[in-house]
């Protein structure tokens, strides 16, 4: 049995448990961070020095960093599936997860979602939500163009790949903002949205829950 530590209104444990219902893998999710405490404590610091969740157990290994949870548990518990057997295939899935943590979410989409939801209107710097809604305009016009005449950001398939993305768009695809219309970008979340582990772990919550 897996065990996933971390609260469940957290994108990146979101990523893992929407990603654990997708293989069809037995776990206890146990609630840490925030409100909840627990990761400044001596045991949880054990398993992971950054006192950040994820963080997974699967037998002997402890392993923490959402994208490798994901990739982790999809190559071991749904090879062929969610983890593309074919390596140019599977590099592809790793592309779009790389993109989402190093581009899309860190710092720009981060900064935003947090100032847009967490940071009352007075304080909030304009002109620098500004730029990171340009900036994120762009990079969601990559996304939806990439998506023409493709299902899934690795083709016609559902794949680890999307699993990173789709938990950033859900938020961008809810917080009050204006969005310029995206065709690609609307139909992919909503063929997100018919996947049941989806709607129970990603869009099913406030898109401001803590
Ligand atoms: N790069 C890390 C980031 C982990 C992270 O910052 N997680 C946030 C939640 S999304 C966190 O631990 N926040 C503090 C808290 O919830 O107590 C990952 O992807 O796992």
């Amino acid at each position: 049995m897996v065990r996933i530590w971390g609260r469940r209104a957290a994108l990146n444990v979101q990523k893992v448990l929407w990603c654990a219902d997708e293989a069809g893998i037995a776990y206890t999710q146990i609630d840490a961070g925030q409100h909840h405490g627990v990761v400044n404590e001596p045991r949880y610091r054990a398993l992971n020095p950054n006192g950040r969740i994820p963080t997974i157990e699967d037998g002997a290994l402890v392993l923490w960093e959402s994208n490798a949870i994901v990739r982790y548990l999809c190559a071991r518990y749904a090879m062929g599936t969610l983890c593309p057997k074919d390596l140019g295939a599977r590099a592809d899935a790793d592309r779009w997860m790389d993109w989402q943590a190093t581009t899309l979410f860190q710092p720009t989409f981060r900064t935003y979602y947090l100032t847009i939801t967490r940071t009352p209107t007075a304080e909030q710097d304009q002109a620098q939500l500004a730029g990171l809604h340009r900036n994120l305009v762009e990079m969601f016009s990559l996304l939806n163009a990439h998506l023409a005449g493709q299902a899934f950001v690795g083709g016609d398939t559902f794949t680890m790949g999307d699993i990173p993305v789709g938990t950033v768009i859900d938020k961008w695809m809810r917080i009050p903002v204006a969005r310029p219309p995206m065709t690609q970008l609307e139909a992919y979340y909503q063929r997100l949205n018919a996947r049941s582990a989806y709607r129970t772990h990603v869009s099913g919550f406030a898109y401001d829950a803590i």
